[in-house]
């Protein structure tokens, strides 16, 4: 009986840990695409410098291209919004580098990196002030909340692609 009752409480407490874990791990991690035009443009290797000089840790990586279906699913929110087919052109037009990155604060760190949706707005020095040409052809993609961050990971790496 004491036993069980000590393989009852180790259960418990893994469970408490593994919760824990992740919930930790999913607030340290962001998602990112290095859209078409960024891929076009020739800017790849330097938005990754920028990325990796500001401190975050690449868990995922892929240079691949959405289908019509990926960015509609992908861009779902905007669906009812005037760009949202010019949205879906520009992201399957030509191939993203995709990637899931780790750093304390990601999210909001990740935002700070790249600047303002519209590069006009954005600060210098910021990914979009440098290498965006327009508000719709703005080169990167931040997720906007950790709830976001997995869900978008996850539509793009499965687990055996994320270290
Ligand atoms: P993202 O999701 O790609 O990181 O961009 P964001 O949060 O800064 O901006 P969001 O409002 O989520 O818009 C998603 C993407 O749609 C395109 N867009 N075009 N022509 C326009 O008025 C317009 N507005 C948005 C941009 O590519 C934007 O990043
Ligand atoms: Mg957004």
């Amino acid at each position: 009986m004491r036993r069980y009752n000590f393989i009852k409480k180790l259960c418990t407490f893994a469970a408490i840990y593994k919760t824990l874990y992740k919930t930790k791990m999913a607030t340290n991690r962001t998602f990112t695409m290095i859209k078409p035009d960024g891929v076009e443009n020739g800017h790849t290797g330097a938005i990754l410098d920028k990325i990796n000089s500001a401190g975050f840790r690449i868990v995922a990586m892929k240079k691949t291209q959405m289908t019509k279906n990926d960015a509609e699913t992908f861009y779902a929110v905007h669906n009812e919004r005037p760009f949202f087919g010019e949205l879906v052109a520009f992201m399957t037009r030509g191939p993203i580098v995709a990637a899931i990155l780790e750093k304390e604060n990601a999210v909001e760190d990740f935002r700070t990196l790249i600047g303002a949706t519209n590069p006009a707005d954005a600060a210098e020095g910021t990914i979009r002030k440098l290498y965006a040409t327009s508000m719709g052809e703005n080169a990167v993609h931040g997720s906007d909340s950790n709830e976001n961050a997995e869900i978008e990971g996850n539509f793009h790496f499965s687990g055996r692609e994320k270290f």
